[in-house]
């Protein structure tokens, strides 16, 4: 079904469309270094642990892909997402016993910042003589949480990040990540918080130089990105548990799109969050219900994620002891 126009879309075009993307994209660079990485980090938590079950994965996209319109990219679309969303997921999916690929907008949030300044790096810091640096008193803490959560999440083998610009690489790489985990089955989660655009210049249609300025019109055509959640669901990760997001800013239509996208996309949940309260309440929709989701406002440090990711590792857990749909 095409949201906006209540169309179908035949599987043949939709097939078609993917393709034409994918073939038209500029090759992703590094992609058997990002092959081998996930492998070993796959490979690595597969073993039993201590309960005699292997970890399950999750893949957590974040941040806002951007659309380039110049192959020579000076110029973008982009879209306002902060990655924030991802980045405390990705917190409490660690703390929830789960290993973590953070796929995210290189520049956006990064899991265990929440607590430091907008420049951590020159506001947490001050120098003392002409060689040495030292914390400041007001982020000693702050700073040796951060450090030292990141560390052991990423030496212990449990956080693997990368990173993504474009609309290209991201969806280049959410199907390597998505093919490679396909050998875990069920225990295999895709929490897809990024902001993808929607629209976008087919690489081959794309000019090579900056557009130059002096017309009133910028004549580019963008065309619909295709819908890889259906390709997702269908071809890379069949039997993954896939969490998909829907944001609206008319809080009128989001439940109606939310519950129409579960049912169009074959989801396991969608989150549903509306722009301007989307850091206060969610709404997890399944096909057997629809969970409000709020923070604990009695508690400055506490975030809609933790029992967002509660609610889902509970609905993951029963999944994997019963995966038929
Ligand atoms: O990245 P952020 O924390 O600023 O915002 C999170 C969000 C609103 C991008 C995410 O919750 C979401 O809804 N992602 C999907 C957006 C979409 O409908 O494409």
């Amino acid at each position: 079904m095409d949201a906006a126009k209540g169309l179908e879309v035949p599987s043949e075009t939709l097939e078609a469309e993917v393709k034409a993307f994918f073939d038209s994209a500029p090759p992703l660079q590094n992609s058997d270094g990002i092959t081998q990485q996930l492998d070993q980090f796959i490979q690595r938590n597969s073993s039993p642990s201590a309960n005699g079950k292997a970890r399950r994965i999750v893949c957590v996209t974040s941040g806002g892909t951007t659309a380039p319109l110049e192959q020579r990219c000076v110029r973008y679309v982009d879209n306002f997402s902060s990655g924030h969303r991802g980045a405390t997921s990705t917190e409490y999916f660690l703390k929830a016993g789960y290993a973590v690929i953070f796929l995210c907008r290189k520049g956006s949030f990064q899991p265990f910042c929440r607590s430091l300044p907008d420049d951590p790096l020159l506001e947490c810091f001050k120098p003392i003589d002409e060689s040495n640096i030292q914390v400041c008193e007001a982020y000693s803490e702050a700073v040796k949480r951060a450090v030292v959560d990141h560390h052991t999440a990423v030496t212990g083998g449990l956080l693997l990040k990368l990173h993504f610009n474009t609309i290209f690489e991201y969806l280049q790489m959410l199907q390597i990540i998505a093919v490679s985990m396909r050998c875990i089955g069920p225990r295999a989660m895709f929490y897809l918080a990024a902001a993808a655009s929607d629209y976008y210049v087919p690489w081959k249609e794309m000019v090579e130089h900056k557009i130059q300025s002096g017309s009133h019109l910028l004549d580019v055509k963008l065309v619909n990105v295709p819908k890889m959640l259906s390709v997702l669901r269908k071809d890379w990760a069949p039997l993954a548990f896939c969490i998909s997001f829907k944001l609206e800013t008319d809080a009128n239509i989001l439940l109606k799109k939310a519950g129409a996208a579960l049912e169009k996309y074959k989801m396991d949940a969608v989150v549903a969050n509306e722009l301007s309260s989307r850091k206060e309440q969610v709404v997890v929709v399944t096909s057997a219900e629809k969970v409000l989701v709020m923070r604990n406002k009695s508690d400055a440090d506490n975030d809609v994620e933790n029992p967002l990711i509660k609610l889902l590792s509970d609905k993951h857990g029963t999944y994997i002891e019963h995966p038929g749909r």
